[in-house]
């Protein structure tokens, strides 16, 4: 849905353009990007400005089909600002500050953990001086603002610098994690329609329609929604940089990457809703679903298990090839919570911590596929003669087959909704086997480029993981049949016409036709 002028016009907005009333009118099913191009044309300014609106209490509207409609007499206040090829003014001070976050990286490297303390203080001097100055030399409100922004996150460096050099078992992308490239003031707290609200707890929800900003309210309210907040104590703008950090933390692949970290915790929470989870498990047991959810693929590198130990990687030597992505994605998740400005638990005591802790983890490492049919194994025992709630391995093991669930559920959502994550899954494996080619490593059959179709690849992974799994999880919670196992039997049919058609020779053309004629 590129072109915002063919919309079929089904929602009209009214805004609010330094003073002059527009109104804008879009269909529910194009997206935000459309959004933002009709208001972009509507306000005069270029598809690529910054645009912000605001409601009459000044509250944030987030750009998207679902938005809140309004009325004549309550526009939404359109602000827009076309990105600036050049910095102005604070131009200056965010070359000092550069200066100094180089400096201090160039003398950590040389000089080590010795140094840390002495270059803290030096550092810190020096930037309460910048400080100083910026306010004595007036600039705009704008540049210092956005000289804040550079000291803060010259002070998490210097805060991760330290635990980097304190911490000695230290993971490889250590300078990445809570090195925020973004901050709290860029990230914005949409206001979120009671549609959207509602549509959340579907597993028909439309994940592709989201930008990363918009994730990462979601995601807040989901924990709000769920009184994991109130369960926790958690400070809200804690939450948020925990989040923050979490996206920041995943790397840009073509499957495992933010998005499918929202798609999985969206799921959960649909689950949630969906089976009444809090009628048979605590609100801590939420937590702790809904937290391993977020970090379950954390700085995944795009490469699988198999490949890291065949080619015996970092990872895999750490972790003695035991489940090393899922220990590496544990290890980050706890890294990142002990940031305090993240710890998300921070509010907790030191016993309800750890069990979180030992809970998060049992789950994350519950996702590694290797262990599949002995988990499964086990929930099916535990579902004879009948499943006991109270009994804490099962419901250990109800939770780890309840994010197994989550994780590999795509072909649950509507086909429009699944099947480009198929051809992300496929660009990451056929990116992993060219380089198994290239490195003289074994090539699993269904990542090879010229082994496996899309077809090929879902059918058996729906007719003996997905089915399967669901189908026993329904036992427990009937409402499952009709709202995951019935789309995953309508996704294998559909993909067992795909596979048909794919191998049939092609109709006769009318020229064809023609030429045997003549040739008879
Ligand atoms: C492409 C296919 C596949 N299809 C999915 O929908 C899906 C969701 N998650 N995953 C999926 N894989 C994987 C991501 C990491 C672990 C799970 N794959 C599965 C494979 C091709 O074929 C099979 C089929 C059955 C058993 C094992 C592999
Ligand atoms: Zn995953």
């Amino acid at each position: 849905m590129g072109n915002a002028s063919s919309i079929e016009p089904t929602k009209t907005v009214f805004l609010d353009i330094d003073g002059k009333k527009e109104k804008i009118m879009f269909s529910r099913h194009c997206g935000s990007r459309d959004i933002h191009d009709l208001i972009a044309h509507a306000a005069g300014v270029s598809r690529y400005a910054e645009i912000s609106l605001r409601d009459s209490t000044g509250a944030f509207v987030s750009l998207n089909p679902t938005m809140p409609i309004n009325t004549q007499s309550s526009p939404y206040k359109v602000t827009s600002k076309e990105p600036s090829p050049t910095t102005g003014d604070g131009e200056v001070f965010t070359q000092v500050l550069s200066q100094v976050a180089s400096q201090f990286n160039n003398q950590l490297s040389k000089e080590g953990v010795f140094k840390v303390e002495e270059m803290k203080t030096d550092i810190a001097t020096r930037l309460s001086a910048l400080e100083r100055k910026m306010e004595l030399e007036g600039l705009k409100a704008v540049e210092i603002e956005k000289c804040k922004r550079d000291i803060s996150d010259i002070k998490d460096q210097i805060w991760n610098a330290q635990k980097k050099f304190v911490d000695f078992n230290r993971l490889s992308r250590d300078t990445h994690i809570m090195n925020r490239k973004q901050t709290l003031s860029t990230y914005r707290k949409y206001t979120l329609s009671q549609e959207t609200i509602e549509y959340l707890k579907q597993p028909t929800f439309d994940i592709w329609h989201w930008e990363p900003n918009e994730m990462l309210s979601l995601l807040e309210h989901m924990f709000h929604e769920l009184g994991l907040v109130a369960e926790f104590n958690i400070n809200p703008i804690t939450l948020k940089r925990f989040f923050l950090c979490v996206q920041e933390n995943y790397r840009n692949n073509p499957f495992h990457n933010f998005r499918h970290c929202f798609c999985v915790t969206q799921m959960m929470y649909g689950m949630i809703h969906l089976c009444h989870l809090w009628e048979v498990m605590t609100r801590e047991d939420l937590g702790i679903l809904m937290t391993a959810c977020v970090c379950h693929d954390l700085d995944h590198p795009g490469y699988n298990n198999t490949y890291q130990i065949n080619a015996r990687t970092e990872l895999a030597i750490r972790y003695n090839d035991i489940s090393p992505l899922e220990n590496h994605h544990c290890a980050v998740a706890f890294k990142i919570l002990s940031n305090p400005e993240c710890n998300i638990f921070a509010n907790v005591d030191k016993d309800t911590f750890k069990r979180i802790r030992a809970g998060i983890t049992m789950l994350i490492l519950a996702t590694d596929m290797a262990r599949h049919g002995e988990i499964m194994d086990n929930f099916k025992m535990k579902l004879e003669p009948e499943f006991d709630y109270k009994n804490k391995d099962s419901l250990d093991t109800l939770k780890m087959v309840l994010i197994k669930c989550c994780d590999i559920s795509n072909e649950v959502r509507p086909m429009e909704v699944s099947e480009p994550w198929v051809d992300c899954l496929l660009e990451e494996y056929f990116n992993q086997s060219d380089r198994e080619k290239m490195e003289g490593l074994p090539v699993a059959p269904f990542m090879d480029r010229d082994k496996v179709t899309k077809p090929t690849a879902q059918i058996g992974f729906i007719k003996f993981v997905l089915i399967p799994m669901f189908e026993t999880v329904a036992k427990l919670f009937p409402v499952i049949d009709s709202t995951m196992v019935e789309p995953l039997r309508i996704a294998r049919d559909r993909y067992e016409d795909m596979k048909e058609k794919n191998s049939m020779p092609p109709p006769p053309s009318q020229n064809n036709k023609k030429k045997t004629v003549t040739e008879k």
